[in-house]
C-alpha cells in the first residue's frame, strides 16, 4: 500500500519510487493541506537543472525532448559535476483542462524512453491549484528535486503568455520555432525574444531555413545581449542537429554558471513568490466582494454615503 503522508511519500520518492513520485505530483496539481504539506517539503531541496522548451503545437518539441533525453542519458553529466542520470520530463498543456491529443501525441513521441526507469516522463493540466499551471510546474520540478531528480525538461504547448511564463521559469529556455515562422513581429509579441536562450529552427529539412535564421538574428541585432541566443537548426525526426543542440544547451549552462545561477534562480524565486502573493490576496479579493459587509458597503455607495476607497478600506479592516 502506498501511503498518503507527504512526508513518507518523499521518503518512497527519493527512494525511487515513482508511484510515491506521482502522488506528490498529482497534490502539488491541487489545492489544499496535502499541496501545502507537499510543497513545505519539496521547497527545502534544490530544483533540478531545468532546460524548458516551448513553441506553437506541431513545431517539434516532442520529437526533440525525446532527443534530448537520449543526449542527456549519452552524457552522463556536465563537466564531471551533474548527475544527468535521473530525467524528468513534465509536458504541460496550458490550453486544456484535461490531457488532450497533445498530451497524447507527447507521450508516444517519447516512448522509446517511457520504459526506462531512469527518465519519468508526466503530463500536467490545469487542476485546483490557486495559481493554475504557473505555479504547480515550479512546485512539480521542486518535487522531481526532492526525489533526486537533478535534470528536467519542460515541454510546454504554446506561445502565449502563460506558456513564455512557465517556459521561462527554466535554466535554459529553448525557443522551438520552424521555417517561414520568422515573422519578427511574431515573436516579439509573443515576448519570446527575452525569454530565449536558444532559438531552435526545426524542421530544417523544410525550404525557408536561411530566411528565418536571417530574420531571427535581424530581431536579435535590435536587442543587447549579455547573452545573444544561440540559433540551432535541426530536424528533429531524424536526429539532424540535435547534437549541436545539447552543445548549446551545455554552453548556456557553462554560462550562466559561472557566477549567473544564483542571480538567475534569485529572479526566478522572486517571480515565484510574487504569483503566490498575486494568487493569495485575489482570493482574498475573491473572499471579500461577497456577504452581508459587501452589500452594506455596496448600499451606502449608491446612497452616496461612502465612496469605493473608504468602502474597500472598511472591508479589509474589517477582514
Ligand atoms: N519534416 C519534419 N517533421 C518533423 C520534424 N520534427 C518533428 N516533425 C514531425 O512533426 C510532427 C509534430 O511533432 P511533435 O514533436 O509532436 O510537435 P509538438 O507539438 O511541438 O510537440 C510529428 O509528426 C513529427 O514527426 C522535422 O524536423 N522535420
Ligand atoms: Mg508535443
Amino acid at each position: 500500500m502506498i501511503p498518503r503522508d507527504p512526508k513518507e511519500l518523499v521518503e518512497l520518492a527519493r527512494g525511487g519510487s515513482r508511484t510515491a513520485l506521482a502522488r506528490l505530483l498529482t497534490y502539488v496539481e491541487s489545492n489544499g493541506p496535502a499541496h501545502a504539506a507537499t510543497a513545505s517539503l519539496a521547497y527545502r531541496v534544490p530544483a533540478p537543472y531545468v532546460v524548458g522548451l516551448t513553441g506553437a503545437p506541431g513545431a517539434g518539441k516532442s520529437t526533440l525532448t525525446d532527443r534530448l533525453i537520449s543526449c542527456a542519458l549519452a552524457h552522463g553529466s556536465f563537466a564531471g559535476q551533474h548527475d544527468f542520470s535521473e530525467i524528468g520530463v513534465l509536458c504541460i498543456d496550458p490550453s486544456s483542462p484535461f490531457s488532450g491529443g497533445a498530451i497524447l501525441g507527447d507521450r508516444i513521441r517519447m516512448q522509446g524512453h517511457a520504459t526506462n526507469e531512469h527518465v519519468f516522463i508526466r503530463s500536467m493540466a490545469t487542476r485546483g491549484h490557486l495559481g493554475g499551471l504557473s505555479l504547480a510546474v515550479p512546485d512539480a520540478l521542486r518535487v522531481l528535486g526532492a526525489s533526486r531528480f537533478t535534470f528536467a525538461l519542460v515541454e510546454t504547448v504554446g506561445v502565449g503568455q502563460m506558456e513564455v511564463d512557465i517556459a521561462s521559469a527554466a535554466d535554459t529556455t529553448i525557443v522551438v520555432t520552424n521555417p517561414g515562422w520568422g515573422d519578427s513581429m511574431q515573436a516579439s509579441k509573443a515576448g519570446l525574444l527575452e525569454v530565449a536562450d536558444i532559438f531552435v529552427i526545426n524542421k530544417a529539412d523544410r525550404p525557408g531555413v536561411r530566411e528565418t535564421r536571417r530574420d531571427l538574428e535581424q530581431m536579435l541585432d535590435l536587442g543587447v545581449h549579455e547573452w545573444r541566443p544561440l540559433i540551432v537548426e535541426t530536424v528533429a525526426n531524424t536526429g539532424v542537429g540535435t547534437d549541436e543542440l545539447w552543445a548549446a544547451i551545455v554552453e548556456h549552462r557553462t554560462f550562466i554558471e559561472d557566477g549567473r545561477l544564483d542571480e538567475h534562480r534569485r529572479t526566478r524565486m522572486k517571480k515565484e513568490l510574487d504569483k503566490v502573493l498575486s494568487a493569495l490576496l485575489r482570493s482574498k479579493v475573491a473572499d471579500l466582494a461577497h456577504g452581508v459587509s459587501y452589500d452594506a458597503q455596496v448600499d451606502a455607495l449608491l446612497a452616496g454615503t461612502t465612496d469605493p476607497y473608504r468602502a474597500a478600506e472598511t472591508l479589509l479592516a474589517e477582514s
